[in-house]
Formats: structure tokens, sequence, C-alpha cells
């Protein structure tokens, strides 16, 4: 598969001035400088899944509320993407939303159903299918655009990261029609009929890119992409049928820069590639950082990097200094503190933290979170504490 004859030339753009990267509010903070390779005091940490069922202010505004009429409520997404800074002081917020909601703005028939995930009233299965998908209008992206701007507006200098779903996951969701454990359905496709496949991938990549990009250009300061089904193939597979739309998605944010200036232009020069001089000057002009995400993905760490990633999300099962011996010891990291260590002894877990920690000095940097999502009944007051925890550790090596 390969999506060399779409130019992708026009999406290079200089970030608005009021961005707050190009404003100097986010630039030089503890995360944006971390993605960028450089060590700082101490480890920036946030957590997926940090807004959510996990607290109780969440679970009061989401009374009487659907899930995906939740995300497209401005007011509402701002304010479920601020409860988790405000409670635990975590160093970013990531947006309150889902990686469906591209789709769900396109116009296919998907909905959130409670304690299951995304649900399609028609899985796509044939080259027909496809074809019937509808175009994204990117004017439709409105609602997202707004409560990015409301949020980033409130959070002064913590940086909002904005997300969305690589096309495998997404795809896996549309083929399936809802959550699977082995994704069969969408690996017989790739192979039962490529074109399609193809297909299939093109028009969720053109979709999640144009989702993630409206999120940047609107005053998010990082991405992520979650490919969170990934981890069900093979590298061969990844490689030729998934990770040129993951490139073609990432293609729409990698042309977005800001220049840094005054106290910037000293902090996150290591290892920004796509933005540095090769001259070794300091880069002025510097890219949005990205965050490449899998679940069970220790077999894929290199080609998820390759696609155009800054930093590789780690997940629990592998402990990050054999994840950074995999990337060539190079690449930032983010992760990877087991989710199920949460509900244990705090000495138990505190113990773990401090492993992840320590294997986190064989990366150039390293940003802490989890191996995977924040598990709904976990206590809040542990998040807080492991923030804090955190923070009074040393980071350097
Ligand atoms: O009623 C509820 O509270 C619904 C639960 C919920 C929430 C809070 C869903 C349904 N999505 C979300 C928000 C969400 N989804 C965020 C918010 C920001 C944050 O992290 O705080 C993000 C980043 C996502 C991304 C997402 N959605 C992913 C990628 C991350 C991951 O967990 O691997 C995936 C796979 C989804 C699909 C999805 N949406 C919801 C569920 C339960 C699922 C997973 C279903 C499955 O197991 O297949």
């Amino acid at each position: 598969m390969s999506f060399d004859t779409i130019d992708t030339g026009h999406d290079v753009q200089v970030l608005p001035v009021s961005h707050p990267l190009q404003e100097g509010r986010t630039s030089a903070s503890p995360l944006i400088t971390t993605y960028q390779g450089v060590r700082g005091d101490v480890t920036p940490v946030w957590f997926m899944r940090q807004a959510g069922r996990s607290l109780p202010e969440y679970r009061e505004l989401r009374v009487g509320t659907e899930m995906l009429d939740a995300c497209l409520n401005s007011e509402l997404a701002s304010e479920i993407t601020l409860q988790p800074v405000r409670r635990h002081g975590v160093d970013a917020a990531i947006f309150f939303s889902d990686i469906v909601v591209p789709m769900k703005l396109a116009g296919v028939d998907v909905s959130i159903v409670p304690g299951k995930g995304p649900v399609l009233g028609h899985p796509v299965r044939t080259a027909r299918d496809v074809r019937d998908l509808p175009t994204l209008d990117e004017a439709v992206l409105a609602p997202i655009s707004e409560a990015v701007a409301l949020t980033v507006a409130a959070l002064g200098d913590t940086p909002l990261i904005g997300f969305a779903g690589a096309p495998f996951t997404l795809a896996a969701y549309l083929v399936e029609g809802g959550p699977s454990k082995d994704h069969l359905a969408a690996r017989t496709l790739m192979h039962s009929d490529p074109a399609a496949w193809a297909e299939l991938m093109q028009w969720t990549a053109t979709i999640t890119g144009a989702f993630l990009r409206a999120q940047i250009l609107a005053g998010a300061s990082a991405a992520q992409l979650f490919d969170s089904w990934a981890g069900a193939l093979s590298l061969a597979d990844y490689t030729s049928k998934v990770a040129p739309a993951s490139a073609l998605a990432l293609s729409r944010v990698h042309g977005l820069t800001y220049t840094a200036t005054g106290a910037n232009v000293n902090v996150g020069t290591a290892s920004n590639s796509r933005a540095a001089a090769a001259d070794e000057q300091l880069p002025t002009e510097r890219a949005v950082p990205i965050v490449h995400f899998g679940v069970g993905t220790g077999e894929l760490l290199k080609a998820m990097h390759d696609v155009g990633a800054d930093v590789v999300g780690i997940d629990y099962r592998i402990p990050l200094d054999e994840a950074s011996r995999r990337l060539g010891g190079s690449v930032t990291l983010q992760g990877n503190i087991d989710p199920a260590l949460l509900a244990a002894p705090w000495p138990v877990l505190e113990a773990h933290v401090l492993d992840v920690l320590d294997r986190g000095k064989a990366a150039p940097a390293h940003v802490l979170n989890l191996g995977h999502g924040v598990p709904p009944e976990t206590d809040p007051a542990v998040l807080t504490r492991l923030v804090d925890f955190v923070h009074s550790q040393p980071a350097g090596s």
C-alpha cells in the first residue's frame, strides 16, 4: 500500500501568533521540552484516560448526557478536560473526546455504548461499504476547534495534548462493528481485498488526520496518535498494510511549526529531528511534538517510530530500558506504569514507579504515564499522590 501520489505540501503552515507554542506559554513547559528530548529536573507526568469515570466530578457532569453528545458540546468537553488538571496537578491536559468522533462528524452511524465502547450501525465489510463511506467536510470540526480554544484559554502554561485514533484502530471498529479481542474480520479484509483495505485506510487516515490537525491549529501543543489495537498485527502486516496510512494521517500535522523565541530558544533542541537544523545550530523553528502509542506493540516499536513520531508510548508489557534498546537508544519514551498496580498498596505502587523511572533513564528523556488508560474504579487520591511523588524524584540520569 502506498500513498505516494498524495500531495501533503499544502499542509505546511506556521501556527497562529495566538497559539500557546507560538506565544511561548507552553514551549518551555516540562512536557514539551521533554518530548523534544531534553531531560529536565523533574519527570513530567500525565495519565491516559485521566478525564473520565475515575473522577466523581466527571460522573456528576455526565448524568443525562450521552458520551458522544458530551464530546460535541464544547463547554462540557472543555470542562471535563480541565477537571484532572485541577485535581491532580498533572503536567498536561488531554483533550476530552473519542477516537470515533471524526467518524461521527463525517456522518457514520456510530454510538458509544456504556460499559462496552464504540458500536457501528452498519459494519464496513465489503468494497461497496468502503466506497459508501461519507466524505468529511472539515467545517463540521468546528465544535472541536471551539472546545480546544476554550480549554487552552483556561490552561495558561499547561499544555493541551490533542489526540486521534490511528487508521488501523479506527478501521478495526468499522470492520468489526464494535470492540473485538483479536480484530479477526479487519485482518481478514486486509488480505482478502487489499484494494478495499487500502481505500478504507486512506479514508480513516483522512478523517483522523483532519481531526488531529484541527486540534493543533486551535491550540493543542502536542499530538498523540493512539494505535491501540496495532498489537494484533504482525510486523510485516503493520509495515505494509497500516504504517503508510498512519504516516499519511501524521503528515497533516508535520508541517505545523512555531518559532521559539527568548528563553525558549535554548531548550528543546536535542531530538526534535524534523525541526532540527542539520548544521547543529540551535533551531528556532520547531515542529509540534508527536507521540505514537499502542498496546502490545513491543515488536512494532521501531516501525511505529518510523511513521513520523518523535516519542513512542510504551505499554506495561515491556520494560522501558528494553523498549529504548529496541529503538536504538535515541528516542524519547512515554510510559509505562501497570494500571493494575494503581489498586495495590502504596508501597507496592511506589516501588514499581521507582523502577519505571529508573528504567526510563535508558532513554534520552522520559514522560511518565500509565501503560494503558486509568481503570474507572481507580481511587483518584492515588493518582494525585502519584503526581506529587513523581515530581519529588530527580529526573537526571
Ligand atoms: O461513559 C463513559 O465515560 C465512556 C468511557 C469513555 C471515555 C471517558 C470512552 C468510551 N471514551 C472516553 C474518552 C476518551 N477516549 C479519551 C479522553 C481523554 C483521556 O484520556 O482522558 C481518549 C484519549 C479516548 C481514546 C480512545 N477511545 C481509545 C484510544 C485509547 C485506548 O484506550 O486505547 C480507544 C480505543 C477508544 C474507543 C473507546 N471509547 C470508549 C471505550 C470504552 C473505548 C474502548 C472500547 C474497546 O475496548 O474496544
